[in-house]
């Protein structure tokens, strides 16, 4: 075992969108690395947090009628607030908007810039908003951007450009000479691959007239610095960059995780970043699949899908951290079900784990007032038990490392099931009617809590609470040793005289939930209420179930759809409606539908709008709002 130190970073997440699944899991993992060399004897540093500049927060921040501040601050709140309620225990939380960051890039800036790696020039490319950057014309599928499936914009103007190009051969090089660099290997390949045609420069800067919200160029303040080369630098930040004790200590060890989405930034600007700035390189990036909501999100239209965290709340934290690590295989996609999730928690945790828990405890409730029996010498059984224990401590260090969290359980596992089987072996409940065997049930007993201390270790990193609970309930503390983990080897983790007690379930049994409520809970981003009206000045509108019964797309407008709305009235009327980003035609005709039928008519584009078709919209989305199935037109809505 190594004592060297250990840093962990994840992505720091946009503020322009609520967390969600994905992003909890890329932090737990690294609450999980964290927690797991911390008991394997290192110190380690775990950093998160929030990117909180760029176009996509100023429109998120536009739309939501708040300034850019106020909005990045109550989002990345949310955030914040998550993380406890997911045991997640970051060393360090930062923004992007903080001081110390925006201090950190203009001196790399200025670093890179004197180094003559970066030229002011002109260029036009396409710019996809989703990806927050230019994306090249070889990498469009069909003309839209992959990621995103829209189309990016055509984009031309004056800016910086950092000279990514001249590093090209050295990260060829670097990423072929250093395994692991990029692991699994299958993205160092990805990565390859996009090398082997000659990479362009990077634009690293916006200029202030189009988005002011960003961190001004030290040596031209016309322009911000682009949010990517911003975004970055936040892991050199978070360690107080470049005079701070914790830089020197965590910077030479640093391991980053992230999804595939965000490969092509983390695997080829920030590499070529840090070594045009003379900074050394990372030591891993470690590269996710994604979480796919599979079967869940065809029943999604049915209304009562539990979303993932609405589900973490249900069952508790531990339960839903020990469900992602076991079920996903790191480097591939995985997909997310309640039914798996279930599954999961009844079989692993209520009947292996949870029993093997409530039987021994109440046994030594029941047969030795609650107290470890004392001084008992093993047998061949025990013996074979305590080398089982030190080979799972093996292959849970070696996968753990390999980042293979669900071998490492799946070890676990096999022990706590040896442990079941331990029982069923001995068959406590028959010694202890012969009070002879005395002796043979105390052992047992011993050995039994022995095996339970060393699986609460071991599960602690994915299950901190439960593992801190079932070492209290076992009479003992939590402690971590500079012998990492062999310390639960070693006889001082021996039970003997320990107060136990059983306590409640820890994972009783659950049934699957479906949603009660089938309202969508408030969007993030909506804008500020508006003021008070009477309803006498509500009862002004005339709102009407409107039938579509005819639907166009005039070629002239990409936001507007021309349709023909059924209000009961003697003719149809011609609506238009802002929805063509949102809704084909073709899906439109049939809907019913409310409009404000006494709206005063008007022109767009040349043709004429007599009322307006209602639909709710946030930062993401516009939906129609329907009418009730079966109202027929010019039916009145108030
Ligand atoms: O990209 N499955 O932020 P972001 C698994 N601000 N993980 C997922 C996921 C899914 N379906 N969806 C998201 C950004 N993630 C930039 C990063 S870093 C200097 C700047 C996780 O809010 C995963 O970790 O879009 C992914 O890489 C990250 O969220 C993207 O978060």
């Amino acid at each position: 075992m190594s004592s060297s130190p250990f840093y962990i970073t994840t992505p720091i997440y946009y503020v322009n969108a609520e967390p969600h699944l994905g992003h909890a899991y890329t932090t737990i993992v690294a609450d999980v690395l964290a927690r797991f060399h911390r008991l394997d004897g290192r110190e380690a540093f775990f950093l998160t947090g929030t990117d909180e500049h760029g176009d996509k927060i100023m429109e998120a921040a536009a739309k939501a009628g708040q300034t850019p501040r106020q909005f990045v601050d109550r989002i990345s709140g949310l955030f914040k607030a998550l993380w406890p309620r997911l045991n997640i225990e970051p060393s360090r939380f930062i923004r992007t908007t903080e001081e110390e960051h925006v201090k950190v890039v203009q001196r790399i800036l200025e670093i890179v810039n004197d180094k003559g790696e970066i030229y002011f020039g002109e260029y036009g490319g396409w710019y996809c908003q989703g990806c927050e950057r230019f994306v090249l014309e070889r990498e469009l599928k069909d003309g839209l951007c992959p990621e995103h499936l829209v189309k990016p914009n055509w984009i031309a103007e004056k800016n910086y450009f950092f000279r990514m190009s001249n590093h090209q051969e050295w990260l060829i090089d670097h990423i072929k000479s250093n395994e692991g660099f990029i692991r699994p290997q299958r993205y160092a390949n990805e990565v390859l691959a996009f090398l082997k045609e000659p990479l362009e420069d990077l634009c690293i800067s916006r200029p202030v007239s189009r988005l002011p919200w960003g961190i001004p160029l030290p040596f031209d303040d016309n322009y911000v610095t682009y949010v990517w080369f911003d975004a970055l630098i936040n892991y050199l930040t978070g360690l107080h960059w470049p005079h701070g004790e914790g830089y020197a200590k965590f910077w030479p060890v640093a391991w980053h995780l992230i999804a595939k989405d965000i490969l092509k930034p983390h695997g080829i600007y920030w590499p070529t970043m840090l070594h045009a700035a003379g900074i050394p390189v990372y030591r891993h990036l470690n590269v996710h699949g994604y979480w796919i909501m599979g079967e869940a999100k065809m029943s999604k239209s049915l209304g009562n899908v539990v979303q993932p965290l609405e589900l973490m709340e249900l069952f508790g934290a531990d339960a839903f951290r020990y469900f992602v690590m076991r079920e996903m295989s790191f480097g591939l996609d995985a997909s997310f079900s309640q039914e798996a999730l279930i599954s999961r928690l009844n079989g692993d945790l209520a009947n292996d784990l949870g029993n093997l828990f409530a039987r021994t405890t109440a046994m030594i409730e029941r047969y030795c007032q609650g107290q470890v029996p004392r001084g008992l010498p093993a047998g061949p059984a025990e013996k074979a038990l305590k080398d089982w224990a030190a080979e799972t401590v093996e292959i849970y260090r070696t996968e753990m490392g390999r980042l293979n969290f669900h071998l490492a359980l799946k070890a676990v596992w096999e022990y706590v099931n040896n442990l079941n089987r331990y029982i069923v072996g001995n068959e406590p409940w028959v010694l202890a009617k012969d009070p002879r065997r005395k002796p043979e049930l105390d052992r047992v007993l011993r050995n039994l809590v022995f095996g339970l201390i060393r699986v609460a270790y071991l599960v602690w990193p994915v299950m901190p609470a439960t593992g801190e609970e079932m070492l209290k309930r076992l009479g003992t503390a939590l402690v971590i040793s500079e012998q990492g983990l062999d310390y639960i080897l070693s006889s001082a983790v021996d039970p003997k005289g320990f107060q136990v007690a059983k306590g409640p379930a820890f994972f009783p049994r659950v049934e699957a939930v479906e949603r009660k409520d089938r309202e969508e809970k408030p969007p993030v981003a909506g804008p500020p209420p508006k003021e008070p009206v009477d309803i006498e000045e509500f009862a002004r509108l005339d709102l009407r179930v409107g039938l579509v019964v005819d639907c166009v797309k005039p070629e002239k407008s990409k936001k507007l759809l021309v349709c023909t709305v059924d209000l009961g009235e003697e003719e149809p009327r011609q609506i238009l409606a802002g929805l063509a980003e949102h809704y084909d035609p073709e899906q439109l005709k049939g809907q019913t539908v409310v409009v404000v039928a006494n709206l005063k008519a008007k022109k767009m584009m040349g043709l004429e709008s007599r009322g307006m078709i209602l639909a709710s919209v946030d930062d993401r989305s516009v939906k129609l709002l329907k009418a009730p199935k079966g109202a027929r037109p010019g039916t009145v809505v108030r």
